[in-house]
């Protein structure tokens, strides 16, 4: 058997810094870089979760059995080390719990059919429901479960076929996102690295000890040279050997607090008059609007007190270069595209854009804009769409046509989307739902046919992030495990036994690889050199976002002022407006935030207990719980607007009292599902989704029951 390429060991697999910036952890312990022993390979490979990190992976096979997973040393953030999910990429592969042949739900029991059979089915079963209700009475929801580019084929096949209806906006990040297109034109981010030039670094709603494990050795060294570590969250997070200052504001009321801050800036003389003037446009409109929040109005919205917000402000101002990391949780509410859009504000004014050790970093998605999509955008096709925050609604809502069918790839609906009764409601009433996945996910439980697809441990792709510059490349490991298939297999086949291979095109995993890279070839990135590299840096991406001053927006310059915004918004420029919860009376706001052994709903079943029913842990501060005469340990019921679940009661002192915390991905049919507890609502701009901004009550589980 020939050698493939892209094994390890191989002469200069190390990763090119493309943009010159000093590598600068040396200090890392470089683990796993032992050379294999015999009867044994490495192979390259690349983490596909939905994660800030995307860390690269050396797959160890010994007799055509992947025998571990470890972190590639050679990466410039992974360096070595992974966190317990990328290890259990193995546990995953071999899991007794995965599916490995096509299942039918006849009644109440699945009954395994042959890929045949189940292909032909659901060909058969489409065709009628296309020829009668035309293509928009198939809904196709796609998630974020694998981000291999490969995996963007699901869409094409539902394009091929003629359209679709498709959710519209994100789960995750939307409103952050389109607040930093109005003001920046475009998202970009630092390099990692560059927060070695930082003084001030603001994590601003982000909890990397829980989801961005690669960026504690960052902080750390960056901590060591010199720089302030400033947190701004409702719960006071885990910062490990770091000496952090923590600012809890109250959930959804960071706009507020950022436009307090940029009033406070502004006394204290800490505008960059000299960058405002050159690339700021609207300053003078969003520093009137500051003028509303002062310390009194401030304290009184967020419960920040007037010496925390002049200290925010003398670290802007004053302690620069400044980073400010931007999580995702300060956005999951109502006002979230605001509250971003007040924070690139505090960046701008402050000097803090375009400067190395500084940024408004929220994403990095220049790899997409070198890459041809193969969602295949350009192939024409009639689509509707449903807003993602409001899929169980939307979904019942559709009329003319109503939805016949769903198709799931990548996602796990049931459990991650709000509302999940309604969500359930609209799996119910389609006559066809087909889930492709690893596992029996509660979305799956809902579904007339589940389709097994492989693992990244079984295919070829590349892997690009959103969250740092880098892509990788994915060597398969094992073939296909059981009857899995490839996602690539199962669409070109249901393409070709409905009539539209033509349109879908045919091409093996390296052809549509060689085709999705072909814009970057100018640049110099082919497929070659991400087998060759294994890893390879965005041509777009720079170390220093924005450093030119060239700003993407069609001034060219940071606009704090947006006449796209105001179209689309209602407001040009940043406002505080009071989150949903600000209007619910009584109770305290749940978040949902996610955690570290979990990939949201993925590897809830590979813990320990398997898929047993086991309650979730809901975490109060102990003065709140003394307040609701609630005890450690107590089986309590949560209820909002939308339903209740039970959970067992921790005390934390770290957690804001005004909030209850419960993690997301628990599965609902083991006895969590926290988006039974989450509102459908449309937020301010970019359809995100404001799962946080909801009020809770919690009590005693059995409260209310005691009458008989
Ligand atoms: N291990 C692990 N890693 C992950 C994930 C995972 O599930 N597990 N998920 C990945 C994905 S898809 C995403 S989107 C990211 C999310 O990464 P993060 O943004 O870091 O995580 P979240 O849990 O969404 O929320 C982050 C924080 O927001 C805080 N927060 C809530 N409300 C507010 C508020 O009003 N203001 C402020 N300032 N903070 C608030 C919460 O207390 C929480 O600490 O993580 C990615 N990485
Ligand atoms: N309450 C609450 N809800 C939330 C959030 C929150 O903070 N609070 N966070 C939200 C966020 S940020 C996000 S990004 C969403 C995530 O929402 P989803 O993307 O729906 O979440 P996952 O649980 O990761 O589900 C992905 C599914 O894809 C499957 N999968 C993995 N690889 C493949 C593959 O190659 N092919 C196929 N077909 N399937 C595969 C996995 O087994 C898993 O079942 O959840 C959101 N939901
Ligand atoms: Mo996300």
């Amino acid at each position: 058997m020939s050698k493939p390429q892209g094994l390890y060991p191989q002469p200069d697999c190390g990763v090119k810094l493309s943009c010159g910036v000093k590598r600068a952890l040396d200090t890392v312990p470089n683990l796993g870089s032992n050379p294999p022993g015999p009867g044994q390979h490495w192979v390259k490979s690349t983490c596909p979760l939905d994660c800030f990190d995307s860390c690269s992976l050396r797959v160890e096979v010994r007799q055509g059995r992947v025998e571990r997973v470890s972190g590639d040393p050679e990466h410039p953030l992974t360096r070595g080390f992974i966190c317990s999910k990328g290890r259990r990429w193995r546990e995953r592969l071999y899991s007794p719990q995965r599916v490995l042949q096509p299942l039918r739900r006849f009644g109440s029991t699945w009954q395994p059919v042959s890929w045949e059979e189940a292909l032909g089915w659901v060909a058969a079963r489409l065709e009628e429901i296309l020829a009668v209700s035309g293509p928009l009475a198939v809904l196709h929801v796609a998630g974020d479960g694998s981000g291999g580019l490969l995996h963007d084929l699901d869409r094409r096949f539902f394009r091929a076929l003629g359209g679709l209806t498709q959710p519209e906006g994100s789960l995750c990040w939307g409103s952050g996102l389109a607040a930093q297109v109005y003001d920046f034109g475009a998202n970009r981010a630092h390099f990692w690295e560059d927060l070695l030039h930082a003084r001030t670094i603001v994590l601003w709603g982000r909890n990397p000890s829980e989801t961005n494990i690669h960026l504690v050795p960052f902080l750390r060294q960056a901590h060591t040279a010199g720089a302030r570590i400033i947190s701004v969250n409702p719960q006071r997070i885990r910062l490990e050997g770091l000496d952090a200052l923590h600012i809890q504001p109250r959930p959804g009321t960071d706009g507020a607090l950022a436009l307090g801050v940029i009033r406070a800036l502004a006394r204290q003389g800490g505008l960059d008059e000299a960058f405002i003037q050159q690339h700021v446009l609207g300053a003078e409109r969003v520093l009137q609007e500051a003028e509303r929040h002062d310390a009194a109005a401030v304290e009184r919205i967020t419960g920040v007190d007037g010496a925390a917000v002049e200290f925010l402000a003398t670290a802007y101002g004053r302690q620069r270069p400044t980073a400010t990391l931007f999580g995702y949780g300060m956005q999951r509410y109502v006002n979230g595209g605001n509250t971003v859009r007040a924070i690139d504000a505090l960046a701008a004014l402050s000097g803090n854009v375009g400067v190395a050790g500084s940024g408004a970093n929220y994403a990095d998605r220049s790899w997409r804009q070198v890459l041809y999509p193969l969602s295949g955008p350009d192939i024409p096709a009639q689509v509707r769409t449903i807003p993602f925050s409001r899929l169980g609604e939307g979904i019942l809502e559709q009329r003319d046509p109503p939805i016949r069918a769903i198709f799931v790839t990548r996602a796990n609906p049931v459990t991650q989307v709000p509302d999940t009764s309604r969500v359930m409601a609209a799996f119910r009433k389609a006559e066809l739902s087909v889930v492709i996945d690893h596992f029996l996910t509660d979305t799956a439980q809902a579904a007339d046919l589940f389709l097994p697809c492989t693992t990244v441990l079984e295919e070829e792709d590349i892997v690009i992030s959103s969250w740092n510059p880098y892509g990788g490349y994915v060597w398969p490991a094992v073939p296909p495990q059981g009857g899995a298939r490839r996602e690539l297999d199962i669409f070109t086949d249901l393409a070709r036994r409905m009539g539209v291979l033509d349109r879908f095109g045919e091409a093996d995993a390296t052809g549509w690889l060689a085709r999705a890279l072909a814009p970057a070839e100018p640049y110099g990135v082919t497929l070659e050199r991400f087998r060759q590299e294994g890893t390879v840096a965005s041509p777009l991406a720079q170390p220093v976002a924005w450093q030119d001053g060239r700003f993407a927006t069609p001034s060219g310059k940071v606009e704090l002022v947006s006449v796209k915004a105001k179209e689309e918004t209602g407001s040009a420029w940043a406002r505080y407006s009071p989150p949903a919860v600000a209007g619910q009376g009584q109770g305290l706001v749940l978040i949902t935030p996610h955690v570290a052994h979990r990939l949201h709903s993925q590897y809830f079943n590979l813990e320990p207990e398997g898929t047993a029913p086991r309650l979730p842990h809901l975490r109060l501060h102990p003065h709140t719980a003394a307040r609701l005469g609630l005890v450690r340990g107590e089986k309590v019921e949560v209820s909002t607007s939308q339903g209740s679940l039970h959970a067992f009661l921790q005390l934390d002192p770290s957690v804001h009292p005004e909030t209850a915390v419960l993690p997301e991905g628990h599965w609902l049919s083991s006895g969590g599902g926290v988006n039974l507890l989450t509102p459908a609502l449309i937020p301010d701009m970019g359809l995100g989704t404001p799962f946080y901004d909801v009020r809770c009550q919690v009590r005693p589980a059995g409260h209310g029951n005691e009458k008989k």
